[in-house]
């Protein structure tokens, strides 16, 4: 489903399952577009304002930790949402108006595919909320796509332990990648794909030049 939302010119978001390599991807586009002499705001969903993040804990902490009753699906769409409309109206919003770019660690697509594609909650209604509670979409999406065990081996590394969600299974995180796969495939002009598979180095270096091929076609006012 392709949303016909005002995409901003100086709104880029990364997409990606676990262990994408998302944060040395946006740490190169800062620093492409300081380079240009842009003021750059890094954000991240869910979260990016004191109360979406905490939000965000509650969506992210394993359900025996937080209370004694399992999340539902439905829940953690609406407070995934909830999320966004405070991220948009505190701190988005305020930050394009006053000519910034904002690069944000997730935007709604992850909702179309966590909640749509590994939930399975119905896309449409997605859409509403997206309408209504958020209005807006990037005018670049770098999807960061790698093959699921590689992202999870990278992300296993960690000290801390899996989180609600990266404690799902692997049919899961399947469903997942192919919802990606298939907005990028159906928006060829707001998403770029990126194979996060390769070293490191080489994503970055893919990340700036589409970047740079954006900035160069006149995309970002
Ligand atoms: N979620 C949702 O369900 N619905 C929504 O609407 C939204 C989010 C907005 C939190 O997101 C969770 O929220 C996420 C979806 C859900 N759950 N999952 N799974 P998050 O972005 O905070 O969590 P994450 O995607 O799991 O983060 P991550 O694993 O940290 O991914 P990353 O930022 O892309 O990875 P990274 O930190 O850049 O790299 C991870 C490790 O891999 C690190 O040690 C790197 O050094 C290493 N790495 C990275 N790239 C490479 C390459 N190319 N080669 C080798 N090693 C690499």
């Amino acid at each position: 489903m392709t949303s016909a939302l005002p995409r901003h010119p100086r709104f880029v978001s990364l997409e990606g399952g676990e262990g994408a390599g998302k944060t040395t991807a946006i740490n190169a586009i800062q620093t492409c577009l300081q380079r240009h002499g842009h003021e750059v705001l890094l954000t991240r969903e869910p979260g990016g304002t004191p109360l979406a993040e905490r939000i965000r804990a509650l969506v992210l902490t394993p359900d025996a930790e937080i209370a004694a009753e399992p999340l539902s699906a439905e829940a953690e769409l609406l407070l995934v949402f909830a999320a966004r409309a405070q991220h948009v109206r505190q701190v988005i919003l305020p930050a394009l108006q006053r000519g910034a770019y904002v690069i944000s660690d997730r935007f709604t697509d992850s909702s179309y595919a966590y909640q749509g594609g590994g939930r399975g909650l119905d896309v449409t209604w997605i859409a509403e909320l997206e309408r209504r509670a958020v209005g807006l979409l990037p005018g670049l999406t770098l999807l960061l796509d790698v093959d699921i065990a590689v992202g999870r081996a990278r992300a296993s590394g960690r000290d801390a332990g899996p989180d609600r969600i990266e404690a799902e299974r692997d049919d899961f995180f399947g469903r997942v990648r192919a919802a990606f796969q298939q907005r990028a495939a159906a928006d060829p002009q707001r998403f770029a794909l990126i194979d996060a598979g390769q070293p490191q180095p080489q994503v970055a270096a893919d990340v700036v030049a589409c970047v740079e091929r954006w900035l160069a076609q006149g995309a970002v006012a």
